[in-house]
């Protein structure tokens, strides 16, 4: 049976990229796409989104654009690395007319519809700052116990951040509405850099995935050989592209790739040096005994990234061949 996902996302370089591979997977269908803008609106992220359904969706896709900042802090600019094939991208699709313009109004009205709708069976796939479903909750707090699940591609418990030493991107974009999102929802998975940055796409792995000469092929390279090129730029020892949102993917429909502990998580809003870091506590069973009231969350500590690699390939390929 199929995965339905709801998928919540910046829709900057890997946001795409993991949109072409739910398309090369038979297992997954996405429900719903909601965007979160920043410099480059939601709107013109969702239309990003939109011309990839256009092109590759077998079925049709709600998209909705959502928050274009966070909700009390000024927006921070993204990582905009990726720009050069997407615009490439959007021009093409431009040129082609494929631009429906049938993106919904309100991100919120569109996540709080779907999980309505589908009590029970929708998984939340969140790759970016996690501001709509913040908003969501707020609007319509019994939606935390009607979806299956959330994965969380964001913070970190015991490896160093990517964008101050402690915090991850996602949750330092928005820490107010990771902390709501960690407090109300009762099944998050939260796929960290402790995981995401030991699945590596190299040089070497790029050029063996021999991706076809197609517009999306042309696109998924780019983003690669862009993400691979910044990383190396930045000299901090990472010469490779981490799949942090595909990964989170993969998990709806490959739990088995990662292994995860029981943790209190909680999220640092006013740290001096701290701020948006994930503080995880394992609770062992004895802990949990005497306090039902801990909030649990499963963080990812481990992943198998061979077979999450052969996977991601496969997807990507079948993905790049339709176009
Ligand atoms: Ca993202």
């Amino acid at each position: 049976m199929k995965k339905r996902i709801l998928y919540d996302t910046d829709l900057i370089g890997d946001d795409l990229l993991t949109i072409i591979i739910g398309m090369g997977l038979d297992n997954i269908k996405f429900e719903g796409i909601t965007s979160f803008g920043r410099s480059i609106s939601s709107f013109e992220r969702a239309a990003l989104a939109e011309n990839l359904i256009d092109l590759l969706s077998p079925y049709s896709i709600r998209v909705a654009a959502g928050a274009n900042a966070p909700l009390v802090r000024s927006p921070r600019e993204g990582c905009n690395a990726c720009n050069k094939p997407i615009m490439e991208f959007k021009t093409y699709c431009n040129l082609k007319n494929n631009k429906k313009n049938n993106i919904e109004d309100g991100a919120i009205n569109l996540i709080t519809s779907i999980i309505k709708e589908n009590q029970g069976e929708i998984t939340l796939l969140c790759t970016g700052p996690l501001t709509n479903i913040a908003l969501a909750l707020k609007d319509s707090p019994e939606i935390a116990n009607m979806v299956k699940e959330v994965i969380v591609m964001g913070g970190t418990a015991w490896t160093p951040g990517n964008i101050s030493p402690v915090a991850e991107s996602n949750i330092y974009n928005d820490p107010e509405a990771a902390k709501i999102v960690f407090g109300c929802f009762p099944n998050i998975t939260m796929v960290g850099l402790d995981v995401t940055l030991k699945v590596l796409v190299d040089d070497k792995m790029l050029n063996n995935l021999n991706l076809s000469d197609t517009v999306i092929g042309k696109l998924a390279k780019g983003i690669i050989l862009s993400c691979i090129n910044e990383h190396k730029r930045r000299g901090e020892g990472i010469n490779a592209m981490p799949l942090h949102d595909p990964l989170a993917l993969m998990i709806v429909f490959k739990r088995e790739l990662i292994k995860t502990v029981n943790c209190e998580v909680n999220i640092e809003t006013c740290g001096t040096y701290t701020t948006g870091q994930t503080v995880c506590r394992p609770v062992t069973p004895f802990m949990y005994n005497n306090d039902k009231n801990i909030k649990l969350v499963k963080v990812a500590t481990e992943v198998n990234n061979k077979i999450a690699l052969e996977v991601f390939s496969e997807a990507l390929c079948n993905a790049c061949d339709k176009l």
